[in-house]
Order: structure tokens, then sequence, then C-alpha cells
């Protein structure tokens, strides 16, 4: 006899009822973006004299395998730099910006920033610090939880970490730590490079760093708008001095003026 199999086993059905008819807004998981599930990314990449490792960062962005508008800003290198972005403009159709002189990084993400025509835009810097794998990760929060932004951070390890230089990592440590106090915001790493905005986001700030202190500013102006933020855990290569890291300790001593300024003046 082949009689075992209780008829009301097999009448389950696959997805309970109550859950397919749900209506209660806890019970919706579907994403709330407003974006298109492939969102187009516009990737800002400042350069200042990066010959040796701009067209690998372009490489590395386009195997990233996901839509993207990459507009390098050419911060009137004197390397080089001006003739290779000519060279990838053809070779690669990614689009080009030039300062006539060196401004400062804030001036170059502006122009960058004011170019850009994706739903998302990302900062790249053009050196090998950061790795564009991680767009993936740092995308995640837009479609899934609706953020306006979100921050890659070097201090939530991801896959692996290059070991910093301990005062370069204590200095980022207490300078996010000094913006948190003046923004209210619970950052693990306010100077990071990867950040992440929705366009209308990134058009609508003001930035008035025309160099390094372009991230306390950022930082400051999306505190003050209430904006749904997020972080996540990013890889970081970061190269020494030799290998031609510029930040320094005097743009330490910037940024902390500036996180007054931007809190009390900005
Ligand atoms: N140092 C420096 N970098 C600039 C400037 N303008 C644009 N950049 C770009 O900004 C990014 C960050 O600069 P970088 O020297 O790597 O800073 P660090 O990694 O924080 O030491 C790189 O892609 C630079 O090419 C500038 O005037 N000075
Ligand atoms: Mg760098």
């Amino acid at each position: 006899m082949s009689t075992e199999q209780p008829a009301t086993e097999s009448a389950a059905p696959a997805v309970p009822a109550q859950s397919r008819s749900s209506t209660r807004p806890e019970d919706d998981t579907r994403p709330r973006s407003g974006l298109p599930a492939n969102p187009m990314l516009s990737v800002v990449m400042p350069a200042y004299n990066e010959i040796k490792t701009l067209e690998t960062v372009v490489k590395r962005v386009l195997a990233v395998g996901m839509p993207v508008e990459i507009i390098m800003v050419d911060d009137g290198s004197t390397d080089g730099t001006r003739d290779l972005m000519d060279r990838l403009v053809e070779k690669y159709g990614v689009k080009a910006i030039k300062h006539e002189v060196n401004q400062g990084k804030g001036a170059a993400l502006k122009t960058g920033f004011a170019h850009a025509t994706g739903d998302l835009v990302i900062i790249q810097d053009a050196d090998l610090e950061y790795d564009p794998e991680d767009y993936h990760s740092l995308l995640r929060p837009f479609l899934e939880q609706n953020a306006d932004v979100v921050y890659g951070s070097r201090y939530l390890v991801g896959r692996y970490i290059r070991v910093h230089p301990y005062y370069h990592y204590m200095g980022n440590r207490f300078l996010t730590m000094f913006s948190n106090i003046f923004t209210g915001l619970k950052l693990t790493d306010m100077e990071t490079c990867y950040k992440v905005f929705r366009r209308e986001v990134a058009q609508g700030l003001k930035i008035t760093s025309k160099r390094f202190t372009v991230e306390p500013e950022i930082t400051a102006r999306i505190a003050r708008k209430r904006l749904k933020i997020f972080e996540v855990p990013i890889s970081y290569l970061g190269r020494d001095y030799a290998e031609g890291k510029k930040i320094g300790w005097k743009d330490g001593i910037a940024a902390l003026y500036s996180i007054i300024k931007f809190r009390f003046w900005g």
C-alpha cells in the first residue's frame, strides 16, 4: 500500500498566505529606494600627478561590472596625467575635465559633482589605496535601506586592511572623534575617500574647501541635513609617503579648524 503520505503535508502552500497578503510596513522588504535595480554610478576621480596609477584605477572601476560613468578631474597636474587622460577618454570612453591650475581635492570634487549624471555619485581617488570591488557593498544600503549617503569605513575592517603607520591611524581616529563631537554623528572614518551620495545630495552640497578640508566640510553639511547615513566596511591598501601619499600633519590641523568652522559658521 502506498498511503503513507498524509494529504495535509502535500497540500501545504509554499508561502504562507499571511505573509503573501501582509501590508504592514515592517513586513515589506522590497527596496523603497526609488532607484533602478542597477543604478548608474557616477565615479568622480580627482587626480593630481597620478600618472603611475590612473589607468589601473580606471580599469579596476570598469572591471566592477556595474553601469558607471567615470569623470576624471585633473587638478593641474604637471607629470603627464593630463595627456594620459586624453588617451583614456579615447580608449575607454570615460570623461575628463581639467583644471588649468592646481587647486586641491575639494575644488576637483566640486567640478566633478557638477558634471555627474548618474543616480549615485562616488568619490574615487586616482591612486590604488581603495578597491572598487567594494562598490558592491557600498551600494547595498541605497538599494536595501533607502540610504541617502554611504561612507566606506577603513576601521570596520572588511576583507583586509594594510597595517597603517600608527600615527597616521591615530590622526584619522582623532579627527573622526573630533568631527563626531561637533556633528553628532557616530562615524568611524570621517576622512575616508569612499563617500557615496544620491546625485541630488552630492549636487546640493555647498563645497567651499579647496583642499583636503573638503572631507570634514562634506561630513558637517550632510550631518546638518539630517540625511539617512550608513557606513560599510571596506578594504584599504594605504600607500606610505615614499609611495606618493601626500596628506600630512598640516592637513590634520586644517581639518580640526574646519570641523569647528563648519559647525558654527559653515
Ligand atoms: N595631494 C593632492 N591630491 C589631490 C589634489 N587635487 C586632487 N588630488 C587627488 O585627491 C586624491 C587624494 O589625494 P592623496 O594624495 O591620495 O591623499 P591621501 O591618500 O589622503 O594622502 C588623489 O586622487 C589625488 O590625486 C591636490 O591638490 N593635492
Ligand atoms: Mg590617497
